[in-house]
């Protein structure tokens, strides 16, 4: 199949991978001159049905963008304007959400909210200056076409970066059993929870209860590729590499080890850290992402991991190895937690004893959610008691200082998303962070978890959504929306 990445005049096109460069970790290709300010990047972008086999047996109805599960990298310099002329040909009504992106409400990708969406056989131009820098992604914003494969990474590169002497892009991606989609849309799934043993997410659960939200995965893949077939990572000792992690998966928590290395992570959701934090393990609630640096001290062969309770699990992994150690049995790491240093947001923001509060700051509106629902056997997850599109949405000025503060009543964790904002965590648990995170994308802790965050409303006006990005979650109500007046 042709390569359908197009490039106009004036034009450049950065990290334009071919269809077979979808089966194999894409190594992302070093930092270009830099581009004049009238330089746009031009893409066109098509997404159609494609049958996805990354694992013996497995057969997927899927859908893709450019023949690619997933999508292509897409790569721009900081200040470049991006054109991405769509072409659906998913089938239905589709749209592209650029996740973590500040950019014109219109271009938020948000089907009969931002946009009326692209009828099937119809195009969409999306055309916006990608900010702020980082590791971000894309994907379709009508259900289910997210869980079929219609995602992608972005990175706008930051010029002031340090020096990497490898930059690599790693989606962690599954595929979802359609069967237990359908059932854990009405509450009565019988697939398993297989978060890793030692994980919160284990923790937060009783002996007996009864799940019915989970959803189920027949395989697990990195970057397109099942292991054994995910192409190695070749690294040289002495080599500083830095990896962008996404997690794609529409409903799990991913925890990601590299076997004998320990991780400096550096950005969340491709945000700054206050300062790099060093794990063991990454922890990648449905749509964050984490930049981790290692270095490559010794000859070795070592598997990168994503980490859970399922049979399976081994699937997700590549073998990163040194010059010759390609033959070597790979060091892995066990499906577990326990006694793991692993990422929390409480570690990298430096949270504070029980009980203290975050800085006192004029905040000019305030708004409390407390998440419910997902009880056994019901469709309904909820804010406030309501459902979607029910639900109070937060009601800013342009320039409001805002606060939203979750409590969690239900039993899982949320991954809560808010468009077009970077907006930090201050507080955790009724502890406050000494160095406020800055995220598109925080897990809140279940059980009557709390956290909240804080945000300037200075983005482009429009009406901005605030929800789950668990796809059951937010199907079942679990959304909102930051409206300028
Ligand atoms: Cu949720």
């Amino acid at each position: 199949m042709a390569d359908r990445l197009t490039l106009s005049r004036g034009a450049v096109l950065l990290g334009g991978v071919s269809l077979a460069a979808a089966m194999s970790v894409r190594r992302l290709s070093p930092l270009q001159a830099p581009a004049a300010a009238s330089e746009a990047v031009e893409v066109t972008l098509t997404a159609a049905p494609r049958l996805f086999a990354p694992f013996a047996g497995i057969s997927y109805q899927g859908l893709a963008y450019n023949g690619s599960i997933p999508g292509p990298l897409l790569r721009v310099r900081q200040g470049q304007r991006l054109r991405v002329r769509y072409v659906n040909r998913s089938g239905g009504e589709s749209t592209i959400h650029w996740h973590g992106m500040i950019l014109p409400n219109a271009m938020d990708g948000v089907p009969n909210l931002t946009q009326p969406p692209a009828p099937d056989g119809g195009t969409f131009l999306y055309d916006f200056v990608p900010q702020p820098a980082g590791t971000r992604w894309y994907h379709s914003h009508v259900f289910p076409q997210l869980i079929k494969g219609l995602f992608g990474m972005i990175i706008v590169e930051d010029p002031h970066d340090e020096h990497a002497d490898q930059d690599l892009a790693l989606v962690f991606h599954d595929v979802a059993k359609a069967a237990s989609v359908d059932a854990a849309m009405r509450g009565i799934s019988t697939a398993p929870m297989v978060d890793p043993f030692g994980s919160p997410e284990r923790r937060a659960m009783g002996p007996e209860e009864k799940m019915g939200d989970e959803v189920g995965y027949a395989a697990h893949c990195i970057n397109g590729a099942s292991y054994p077939k995910t192409a190695p990572i070749l690294v040289r000792v002495g080599q500083r590499i830095r990896l962008r992690i996404l997690n794609a998966n529409p409903t799990q928590t991913r925890y990601v080890r590299l076997a004998g290395h320990t991780l400096r992570v550096t950005h969340s959701d491709g945000n700054p850290l206050p300062q790099p934090v060093e794990v063991e393990a990454l922890r990648l609630g449905a749509a964050e992402r984490y930049d981790a640096w290692f270095e490559v001290n010794k000859p070795g062969a070592w598997l990168l991991q994503g980490l859970s309770a399922d049979p399976m699990a081994f699937q997700q992994a590549v073998v990163v190895h040194t010059p010759g150690m390609e033959g070597a049995t790979p060091l892995g790491s066990a499906q577990s937690l326990e006694g793991v240093r692993s990422f929390t947001y409480e570690l990298a923001g430096a949270a504070q004893a029980l009980g203290t509060r975050p800085r006192v700051e004029r905040v000019d509106v305030r708004r409390s959610y407390v998440l419910g629902g997902g009880r056994y056997g019901s469709e309904r997850w909820t804010m406030n008691g309501e459902v979607w599109p029910n639900t109070a949405g937060v009601i800013v000025r342009r320039g409001d200082r805002v606060e939203v503060r979750f409590t969690n009543k239900t039993d899982m964790h949320h991954p809560m998303h808010l468009h077009g904002h970077v907006f930090e965590i201050v507080e955790i648990g009724g502890r406050a962070l000494r160095d406020p995170l800055p995220k598109d994308t925080a897990l809140v802790d279940p059980n009557g978890g709390t956290m909240t965050w804080r945000f300037r409303a200075d983005s482009p006006p429009g009406r901005w959504l605030l929800h789950c990005h668990n796809e059951i979650h937010m199907m079942g109500g679990l959304m909102t929306a930051v409206e300028y007046r």
